[in-house]
């Protein structure tokens, strides 16, 4: 297996100072280190943070410091898109989602739009400027990226090399339980795949990830972009982010989930955002890091069964 990782040590999606600290703390966790223990055939590289200069001030009404998400974005789609050309599965640490403009559109320029996307998250981020009430930008990404809702949208000035090419059926979402009221009237009048808490109780997490699959991937072809935003996991589990919402997935479903996607071999690129270290005690940031790292690294194939102790020459 070959990794790539990169931090997006970015902010200004929402209002909350912190979640910029996300890619160090989960470093400082020995995530790195942690992936290479999981078997030797493993290669991991870190490609370092991205960094962006910010574009000259463009504003788009109801988007806060569009103009930083704007510039940003960009630098993320193109270090993903480079992680996957080199024959890598990408893993982007947040930052909050609002990077998940850049990393869903580097994988779909990577994989020729060949690309499905399970969105894990308490929340649908998928307002556009004129239904969000908040005008965060953390929760638009979805709402920007599918190509069903271009026609809801302004011209959005410095997002030129971001076209809205994924299919909204493409889109599947899980551990949804706070969602605004225009983006549940989106989700009913597209037929959106959601499955919120409710459905995760009635089926059970390994159910609702093959319903969500066979929704999104029937054929089993398409590359898997996982955007896995913290605060989908039960406050009481990762209570360090900046919407903790009670009543999520445990850290046992979240991982289960992601050691079935693994299993698929058709892991793509992986986003863990909304890691906020300003947020709570020491206790409270410890325990959510290293939620974030156990899901990290159950994307890399850690089993938590262990393994089978291999021979001197290997074998
Ligand atoms: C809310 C909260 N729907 C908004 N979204 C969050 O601001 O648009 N997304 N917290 O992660
Ligand atoms: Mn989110
Ligand atoms: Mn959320
Ligand atoms: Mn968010």
């Amino acid at each position: 297996t070959k990794i790539g990782i990169v931090g997006v040590p970015f902010e200004e999606g929402q209002g909350k100072v912190g979640v910029a600290n996300g890619p160090e703390a989960m470093r400082k966790s020995n995530l790195i280190e942690n992936i290479k223990s999981i078997h030797q055939e493993i290669d991991v590289h870190d490609y370092g943070d991205v960094c962006y200069t910010s574009l000259e001030n463009v504003e788009v009404p109801n988007m806060r410091k569009y103009s930083d998400v704007a510039a940003c974005n960009l630098q993320v789609s193109r270090t993903v898109e480079k992680i996957l050309n080199d024959g890598r599965i990408c893993l982007t640490l947040g930052g909050d989602h609002s990077i998940g403009i850049g990393t869903v559109d580097g994988h779909i320029k990577a994989k020729n739009e060949k690309v499905c996307i399970l969105w894990v998250d308490a929340h649908a981020d998928l307002n556009t400027n004129k239904t969000s009430v908040s005008g965060n930008i953390h929760g638009m990404p979805l709402a920007i990226l599918v190509k069903e809702l271009a026609d809801y949208w302004p011209y959005l000035p410095g997002m030129d090399w971001q076209k809205p090419v994924l299919p909204i059926r493409n889109v599947a979402y899980i551990g949804l339980r706070s969602v605004d009221s225009y983006e549940r009237l989106i989700i009913e009048q597209f037929g959106i795949t959601a499955y919120g808490m409710e459905d995760v109780e009635n089926y059970g997490i390994h159910n609702i990830v093959n319903m969500a699959l066979d929704r999104i991937d029937p054929h089993r072809m398409l590359s898997i972009h996982l955007s896995f935003d913290i605060d989908s996991l039960d406050a009481l589990e990762a209570p360090s982010t900046g919407t903790a919402v009670r009543g999520g997935l445990t850290l046992r479903e979240g991982i289960h989930l992601v050691e079935q996607i693994h299993k698929t071999g058709r892991l793509g690129a992986m986003d863990l955002v909304e890691v906020n270290p300003s947020i709570g005690s020491p206790k409270d940031v410890q325990k959510t890091v290293e939620a974030a790292v156990h899901l990290l690294m159950a994307a890399c194939g850690y089993t938590r069964r262990g393994l089978i102790p291999r021979g001197p020459d290997g074998s």
